[in-house]
């Protein structure tokens, strides 16, 4: 694929010299100090890591390449017809920084549509898994399973160490092609009967998408926008940094993404999304369909709290306002979902849950995530199957996470290997032993 590859390689060229030197001249300037409660508290805050394919500010939100949600939103060409962006761009912008023309957008879906076929082996074994099984062990299942496809694990050897990022980026455009028809499959065998609704070659990925789910518009629209909401969010959250952390031993793309699956499952992160789904499918049952007013949504609240559990879709461990991927979907919601019962229950929980919170004085964010609104746009949409919610997150987050990995490999970012202390030298650090 000349275009983006070209470009991609021009731009590595040009920033390699960039890391060179902050590493050869100034490797031992500071730049954090490390206390007790970060190293015990998850390594919160800690400045460890680098990207500049994503920035997280605590009161502003994601930046994509140094663009706000809105304005990506509203500078990506958009697909013929729909409100929303191509996916195929926003990845472009993800792995140059630069904005696509609709030149580049064809070249990238032309190379995705070529690539998206997936092996039947992929279905067989994701047919002999029990039906119960959750969606996210299938999807990291069915990636982890196409390994041997991986042109770097084949390659590796023959490899200069310069050029591992283009195998990476080949593995890449292959996994992330699969990956909307993985996820498709997955929800129509697991929900819908077995009966697969195949790719339509014409289609951008949202599009192809939203027609393997069996979804009419705008489902299209609410699948982009899905997607690229859902992409990065710098490197320290769990999923894109277990993905950086197996790539960094140089697993390929295809391990790295199964184990960024894995980190996604987990109820704190991705799988929130369901948990938000799940917990107002509970208040409902237990108001005998009714949908609560506020005062018993105060007492659901608290009662959640009460029982040691965490309000999903709420609080986050680096921002400190309001998510932006939540008013995204926020604004989406009121021009679409005006007057639908959950989506009123959600805005409801928007007024209730943060002077809650506040008032129980733990959680630092206070206000909604990405989570809270997401499931209530597939839940209208007809995908009330809200275990399969974390799949969509994973295919957005993919993107993400094989544009760091690219990059990293790109700059040489070494075997990841933070240092551990034992409980006693924390105490002598401390002053107390
Ligand atoms: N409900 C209840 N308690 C909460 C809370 C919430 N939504 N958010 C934070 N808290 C609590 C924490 O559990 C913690 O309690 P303890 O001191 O008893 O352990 C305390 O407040 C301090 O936590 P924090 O520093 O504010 O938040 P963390 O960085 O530790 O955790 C997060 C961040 C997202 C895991 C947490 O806010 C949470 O559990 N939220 C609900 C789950 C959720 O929505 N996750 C999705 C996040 C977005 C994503 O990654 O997809």
């Amino acid at each position: 694929m000349a275009g983006l590859k070209d470009k991609l390689y021009s731009k590595i060229q040009e920033w390699r010299p960039r890391t060179t030197r902050l590493l050869k001249e100034y490797g031992d300037v500071k730049v954090d100090d490390v206390t007790i409660s970060q190293i015990i508290g998850g390594m919160r805050d800690i400045k460890c890591l680098t990207t500049d394919i994503s920035y997280l500010d605590p009161m502003e939100g994601i930046r994509f390449r140094g663009f706000t949600i809105p304005e990506v939103l509203e500078k990506l060409p958009k697909v013929p017809g729909s409100e929303m962006p191509y996916v195929e761009g926003f990845y472009y912008l993800l792995l140059t920084g630069d904005l696509p023309t609709d030149e580049d957008i064809k070249e990238v879906a032309g190379e995705f549509r070529k690539r998206q076929d997936v092996p039947l082996y992929v279905i067989d074994i994701l047919r002999t898994m029990p039906r119960d099984t959750h969606p996210m062990t299938m999807l990291s299942a069915a990636v982890v399973a196409m390994q041997r496809e991986s042109i770097f694990a084949r390659d590796y050897h023959k490899l200069n160490k310069m050029d591992y990022w283009d195998a990476t980026y080949e593995d890449s455009l292959n996994l992330l092609a699969k990956l909307p028809q993985i996820a498709a499959y997955i929800y129509r065998m697991k929900y819908k009967g077995d009966t697969i609704i195949y790719p339509d070659k014409e289609l951008d990925m949202g599009g192809n998408f939203a027609h393997m789910m069996g979804i009419d518009t705008p489902y299209d629209d609410i699948s982009r926008l899905y997607f690229i909401l859902h992409s990065d969010h710098e490197s320290g959250n769990v999923s894109a940094h277990t993905g950086h952390l197996i790539a960094s031993a140089l697993s390929d793309i295809y391990y790295a993404t199964s184990g960024m699956i894995n980190g996604l499952a987990g109820p704190l992160h991705g799988l929130a999304n369901q948990e938000v789904l799940a917990w107002i499918q509970d208040v409902i049952h237990s108001m005998d369909g009714k949908i609560p007013n506020e005062e018993e949504m105060k007492t659901f609240v608290w009662n959640t709290l009460k029982s040691g559990k965490v309000i999903p879709g709420f609080g986050h461990a680096v921002l400190r306002k309001t998510d932006p991927r939540y008013t995204a979907q926020r604004e989406f919601c009121l021009k679409y979902l005006q007057g639908d019962p959950i989506f009123k229950f959600v805005d409801l929980l928007y007024k209730v849950v943060p002077p809650i919170l506040l008032e129980q004085g733990k959680a630092k964010n206070p206000w909604p995530n990405v989570d809270a609104q997401s499931g209530v746009i597939q839940w209208y949409y007809g995908v009330r199957e809200y275990d399969f919610y974390t799949v969509m997150f994973a295919v957005g987050r993919a993107l993400g996470v094989t544009a760091n990995i690219i990059w990293g490999r790109a700059l040489g970012y070494p075997l990841e290997r933070p240092k551990s202390l034992t409980t006693e030298m924390l105490e002598k650090a401390a002053g107390i032993v």
